[in-house]
C-alpha cells in the first residue's frame, strides 16, 4: 500500500500531482505547517528523522527526497509511465530536469526567502544569489522554446518537479520578466491531474512565502 504524507503549501503537492496523473490509488495523510514559522509539525518529525515533506510509505518502507519519490512511484506503480528509460532518446534530459528543480533551481529561491525573512541588508550577498536565480530561470525558459513541456517527447515527472519550483518562483515575484515560464505554468495548471491533486491536497497558498515581494 502507498501512503503519501503531504504538508500543506509544500513541494509534496508534486507527489499528489504525479499520483493523480498516473491514476494511482493511495492513502493521503495531511500535515499542517506551524502557522508562524511554517516549519513541519510534530507529526512529520515523529514519522522521519528529517521531519520534511514529502515522505512516502510503501508497505513500511519510508522514502524521502522528491526526485527519488517521483522515480520510485513511476517505476514501482506505473511501469515507468511519466519517467524515461535508459536508452530512450530523452533519458539524459529527463534525469537532468528531474534533478535540476531541487538541486539547482530551488536553493537560490530558498536563500531569497530566508534573506527576506531575516531582514536582508547585505547587498553583496543578494547580488551573488540573484545572478544564479535569474540564470536558472533564463535557462529553463530558453530550454522550453518551441515545445510545450521540458522534454521534446512530452509531459513527464520532470515537468511536475519544475512546475512546483516555478510556482515558488512566482510567489517570490520572480516570473515577472519571463512570459514563457508563465505560459508553461499555465499549461501545467490546466492539466486535470494538477487540478485533481490540488483539490485532494487542499488549495495551495504560497503567499505565506511572499515576504519582501512588492
Ligand atoms: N530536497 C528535499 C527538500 C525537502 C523540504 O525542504 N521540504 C519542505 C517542504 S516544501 C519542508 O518539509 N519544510 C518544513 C521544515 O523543514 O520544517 C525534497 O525535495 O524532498
Amino acid at each position: 500500500m502507498l501512503t503519501v504524507h503531504h504538508l500543506n503549501n509544500s513541494r509534496s503537492q508534486r507527489v499528489l500531482w504525479l499520483c493523480d496523473e498516473l491514476g494511482l490509488e493511495y492513502t493521503l495523510v495531511k500535515h499542517q505547517r506551524h502557522p508562524e514559522t511554517q516549519r513541519s509539525p510534530e507529526s512529520l518529525c515523529k514519522l522521519h528523522p528529517l521531519g520534511k515533506s514529502p515522505v512516502i510509505d510503501h508497505d513500511g518502507l519510508l522514502i524521502v527526497e522528491t526526485e527519488a519519490i517521483m522515480e520510485y512511484i513511476c517505476h514501482t506503480f506505473a511501469d515507468g509511465r511519466l519517467s524515461r528509460s535508459p536508452g530512450s532518446k530523452d533519458y539524459g534530459a529527463y534525469l537532468q530536469w528531474l534533478a535540476f528543480s531541487e538541486g539547482t533551481a530551488f536553493p537560490p529561491l530558498l536563500v531569497d526567502l530566508i534573506y527576506a525573512w531575516t531582514g536582508g541588508g547585505n547587498e553583496a550577498f543578494k547580488g551573488f544569489y540573484d545572478v544564479e536565480l535569474e540564470k536558472n530561470l533564463k535557462y529553463v525558459e530558453s530550454s522550453l522554446a518551441g515545445q510545450d513541456y521540458i522534454l521534446a517527447s512530452g509531459f513527464s515527472a520532470a515537468d511536475i518537479n519544475l512546475g512546483w519550483t516555478l510556482e515558488f518562483a512566482e510567489c517570490r515575484g520572480r516570473l515577472r520578466n519571463y512570459a514563457g515560464l508563465r505560459a508553461y505554468l499555465a499549461r501545467l495548471r490546466a492539466r486535470e491531474g494538477y487540478k485533481t491533486a490540488l483539490k485532494r491536497g487542499g488549495e495551495q497558498d504560497l503567499s505565506v512565502f511572499a515576504a519582501g515581494v512588492n
